[in-house]
């Protein structure tokens, strides 16, 4: 540690406990990208994490974002209301290694049952296991003996280990936002012990659905010979004690529902109403990502519209697709991919005054997003794997509770254990996705309003702060195994 690193992260723990002494303890979350104040962040734990830490206050630590020179040497901080956020830079090497490589060409792929796709390296795994280490020697300076510590998904695995290794004795929680496959998956990752052992630090492990839980039970048992307890619990051989919990993330959902009904005043959104004049809207808004099934979803719709003649000219499918991690290879493919299918949709059946694709590669604020959502008929959410999937809770809490639209969604997003009044399809079954369409398009209104209650209701009662509160207390609650 150089000089001014020391100096820097001694007065920036200094601060950061200072600022907060009155308070008894804080909630401290820790995750690979951080959502600074003010930033349009379009991933859905930085979503997730700014309305929670909103809410609650504390601290918000992990990546800047930034490329520097070396990794940690600036640390940057700033405050915003009763959140403090700590972020550091990431050298070239270690971005590639750690996140381009490891986290995102091995662990993710892995994560979403692409094992196909696992590009593992050796380096990229020592990469992975550094900055793991480097996290935890900023971060457990920052931390005071009450403190709750949350952190967050596939890149930040072994964090907990390495902050008990530096003799945390706090509660220290996880929460992995994807999928976790079954153990027949996870043990063809190299090392897999070393690192999926390390969940075992924690005090309590959170996942979407029951299945990612049982994987992970049934890995710890079978896989690393641990004993199952009461409750959830865990005893791995080392003799610590942790529990695993199922605890499905939601969204602000009065929030969403307030934007969306503000919307119909925004320009954007009455300037893309007043070019759906007699036509019905569809809409899909994902990361661009492989695991959300963009392909086979345009092959579903441009199927869909040969099967259909009577409905060309008449549905238009919005397709808003920010692009994401354009540093891993197979991200730049799948975006030339659907680039050539939106184009020959729109080569196929496109007329003079109509275009049935509108494919956008750019990220909105959400409060557009939010207009954008109620004015669409239909929302398609077809993704082939996905941890929950937020964009089908917002469109849900988006719609005109008098007319609201139908959702089509994929029976592999952790949403569709909760969204029971969707239309479920298996996305791999490209006929099951257009009679979706063709039913979510002629669906009357009574029955639109049935399902929409239905899941109204399921988000009205499990949104983002009663996730959040049940994470943090049973989190909190839990018999403290120590290390
Ligand atoms: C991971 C897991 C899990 C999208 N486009 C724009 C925009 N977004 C926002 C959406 C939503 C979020 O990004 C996407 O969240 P998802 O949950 O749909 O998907 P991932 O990014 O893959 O999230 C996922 C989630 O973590 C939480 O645990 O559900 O399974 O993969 O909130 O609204 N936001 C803005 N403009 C856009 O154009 N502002």
């Amino acid at each position: 540690m150089n000089a001014k690193e020391s100096s820097g992260m001694r007065a920036a723990a200094a601060a950061m406990k200072s600022s907060n002494s009155e308070t008894k303890s804080r909630l401290i979350v820790v995750s690979n990208r951080v959502a600074l104040p003010g930033e349009t962040s379009t991933g859905g734990l930085a979503s997730a994490m700014s309305a929670a830490l909103a809410e609650s206050g504390g601290l918000w630590f992990g990546w800047s974002g930034k490329i520097g020179s070396v990794t940690g040497d600036v640390v940057h901080r700033v405050s915003n209301g009763q959140v403090d956020y700590v972020t550091i830079d990431l050298s070239r090497p270690d971005h590639e290694q750690f996140y381009t490589g490891f986290s995102n060409s091995a662990l993710w792929p892995l994560f979403h049952y692409r094992p196909d796709l696992v590009n593992y390296r050796r380096k990229d795994l020592d990469g992975y296991l550094r900055i793991n280490e480097t996290f935890a020697n900023k971060l457990f300076h920052l931390i005071n003996p009450d403190d709750v510590v949350w952190i967050h998904d596939y890149h930040l695995i072994p964090l907990g280990s390495a902050l008990r290794a530096r003799g945390i004795k706090n509660r220290i929680g996880f929460f992995l936002h994807t999928p976790l496959p079954a153990a027949a998956l996870l043990i063809a990752l190299p090392k897999h012990r070393a690192l999926f052992g390390s969940f075992a630090s924690y005090d309590l492990v959170g996942v979407h659905t029951a299945r990612d839980a049982r994987a992970l039970e049934d890995y710890f048992l079978h896989e690393l010979g641990a004993a199952m307890r009461t409750k959830g619990r865990i005893r791995s051989p080392s003799g610590r004690v942790f529990q695993v919990g199922v605890f499905p993330i939601s969204i602000d959902t009065e929030k969403v529902a307030r934007l969306a009904r503000d919307a119909s005043q925004d320009v954007t959104v009455k300037n893309l109403k007043a070019s759906m004049v007699d036509r019905s809207l569809v809409i899909g808004v994902d990361r661009l990502d492989y695991s959300k099934g963009l392909a086979d979803r345009l092959r579903a719709f441009s199927a869909f519209l040969e099967n259909n003649g009577n409905m060309q000219r008449k549905v238009t499918l919005l397709q808003i697709t920010p692009p994401s991690r354009g540093t891993v290879p197979q991200y730049r493919q799948i975006r030339r991919e659907l680039e050539r299918e939106a184009g020959h949709i729109n080569g196929k059946y496109a007329t003079a005054d109509w275009v049935p694709v509108r494919y956008v590669n750019q990220s909105f604020p959400h409060e557009v997003l939010a207009g954008y959502y109620r004015a669409a008929k239909v929302a398609i959410v077809t993704p082939l794997r996905d941890g929950m999937n937020l964009v089908a809770k917002e469109y849900v809490a988006s719609q005109d509770p008098s007319d609201p639209g139908v959702l089509i969604l994929s029976e592999f997003a952790g949403a569709a254990h909760e969204l029971d009044g969707a239309l479920l399809v298996n996305p791999n079954d490209i006929d099951e996705v257009v009679q979706a369409l063709e039913k979510a398009l002629r669906m009357s209104r009574s029955e639109r309003l049935k399902r929409w209650r239905k899941m109204m209701a399921v988000l009205e009662k499990h949104d983002l702060t009663a996730w959040r509160r049940k994470f943090v207390d049973t989190l909190s609650s839990e018999p403290h195994s120590l290390p």
